[in-house]
């Protein structure tokens, strides 16, 4: 493996820069740092602690317009996304800074004494991060896991590794001390599998592919660790008869294109009942016209390219096959670009199960809504899924059958970062996000003070 990799534009299909790939020993001397500074960093008052989260929140609210910037170039997300994204970083950084002075304990009775809790800090945590939203997913597992008093080291997707780079030095200008919190840029089968089996590194936070994470959580399993994973998805868009039709098709291309599909939440199969399946495909098809693809720089662009041309051609293989009902348009050009298209499927095609991570919708018609309940679960996965219908009860108990660990009911909201994210069966494994996010980076202790003289 060379000792440097090549960062890309995937708009372009341009070299952008040349960055260092860390080996094994590289690894190990930032997570021999990061065992220092989180001795000091736990040490610190809760307030202290909140303070300087505080203050880097301030410095990457000061660099969202930078941070944005780079992850067009590097991601080609639309400018609009990506302002949204550095923006939410230094939300999620505000949110967690008011964690230290919240984690606290239980006094338990006992008898002949007292009885107290303690949420500890694990030590040092490490993070991987993918590539599709290479700066909120790492905030979401740093900014608890520091909170918590733990020492970060962190690595991203060698896709697209710039923000993340970039937020690293910007916690150093905020004053966050040397090595607690150290973005180490390199591969997964290297410096990820380090933080696997380092023993100093004490959690694990892998989002990903479902295959990765699985042998992640055995890596973990083999050395105690605990592990939180963020996998793939399948999620469904249910749409009952009952619902406002034109309002469903209408945000139905944001919810499956946005990011261009390479979302986990991407509402990748539009379920239909079947009495309303032809009307709502031609409500459909003009939303997915409209749908805006092209230079991610440009502030009314929608949708960006595809992460990497060897992502573009496994997205392609998913149409082999398949019928294709009406596609949108993408620019031609050096970029990574594929038009956004809607697939009439059946129950049992590839398409209608397997994760894409890209700009691919499967469509297909169920009878009623036990049928709707069968079908949205007929996958390995549970992570997201959105439910349209006027009928309350039918919200409730559509909203309990399906199981996926994040649904909104007449919407596609899928995070909010002080509402709990994550998902179900081959889709995770714990939460992120919500009120409970700092707690999940520590462990219980448990002290018995005797009080007889
Ligand atoms: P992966 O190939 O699984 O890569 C994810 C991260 O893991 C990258 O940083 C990668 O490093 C690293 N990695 C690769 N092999 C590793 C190993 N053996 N040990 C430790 N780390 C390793 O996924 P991807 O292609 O980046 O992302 C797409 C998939 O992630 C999709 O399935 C998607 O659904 C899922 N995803 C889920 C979520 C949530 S929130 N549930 C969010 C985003 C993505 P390098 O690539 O740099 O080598």
């Amino acid at each position: 493996m060379s000792a440097t990799f090549t960062v890309v534009n995937p708009a372009t299909a341009q070299p952008i820069r040349e960055i260092a790939r860390a080996d094994e020993a590289q690894t190990d001397a930032a997570i021999a740092r990061a065992v220092v500074a989180q001795w000091a960093w736990a040490s610190l008052p809760p307030v202290a602690r909140a303070d300087a989260l505080r203050a880097f929140a301030r410095v990457v609210e000061a660099h969202v317009e930078e941070l944005a910037q780079l992850e067009v170039l590097n991601s080609g997300h639309p400018i609009g996304s990506a302002r949204w994204e550095a923006s939410h970083v230094a939300q999620v950084l505000n949110f967690y800074a008011g964690a230290p002075e919240r984690l606290s304990g239980q006094q338990i009775p006992v008898a002949g004494g007292l009885d107290v809790t303690f949420h500890e800090p694990y030590g040092v945590v490490g993070i991987i991060v993918p590539w599709n939203f290479p700066m909120t997913i790492a905030s979401w597992g740093f900014a608890p896991a520091l909170a918590a008093g733990n020492a970060v080291v962190l690595k991203p997707a060698e896709l697209t590794p710039l923000t993340a780079m970039r937020l690293g030095e910007l916690a150093r200008e905020a004053g966050l001390p040397d090595g607690l919190f150290t973005v180490v840029t390199g591969s997964g089968s290297v410096v990820g599998q380090r933080f696997v089996s380092h023993p100093d590194v004490r959690k694990v936070v892998f989002t990903g592919s479902t295959s990765v994470g699985t042998d992640v959580a055995a890596g973990c399993a083999r050395e105690l660790k605990p592990v939180t994973l963020e996998l793939g998805g399948k999620s469904a868009n249910i749409v009952f008869a009952d619902a406002d039709l034109e309002k469903a098709a209408a945000s139905a291309p944001g919810a499956v294109f946005d990011n261009a599909g390479q979302d986990c939440c991407a509402r990748s199969r539009i379920l239909v009942e079947r009495s309303v399946y032809d009307r709502f495909l031609e409500l459909l098809e003009p939303a997915v016209q409209a749908w805006r693809v092209g230079d991610p720089a440009d502030e009314r662009t929608e949708m960006g390219p595809l992460i990497s041309a060897s992502h573009r051609s496994t997205v392609a293989g998913f149409l082999d096959g398949a019928k294709v009902a009406f596609r949108g348009s993408a620019p031609e050009g050096d970029g990574f670009w594929f038009a956004p298209t809607v697939v009439l499927a059946d129950r049992g095609d590839r398409i209608a199960r397997d994760e894409v991570f890209g700009p691919v919708v499967a469509v297909l018609p169920f009878d009623d809504e036990a049928d709707a309940i069968r079908l949205a679960n007929d996958t390995i996965y549970g992570l997201a899924g959105s439910i349209w219908t006027e009928n309350l009860g039918r919200a409730v108990r559509v909203s309990r059958g399906v199981k996926s660990g994040v649904l909104s009911v007449n919407s596609h909201s899928s995070v909010r970062y002080w509402t709990p994210f994550g998902g179900m069966k081959a889709s995770g494994l714990g939460r992120e996000l919500g009120p409970d996010a700092a707690e999940h980076f520590t462990e219980t202790k448990n002290v018995f003070f005797a009080t007889e003289a």
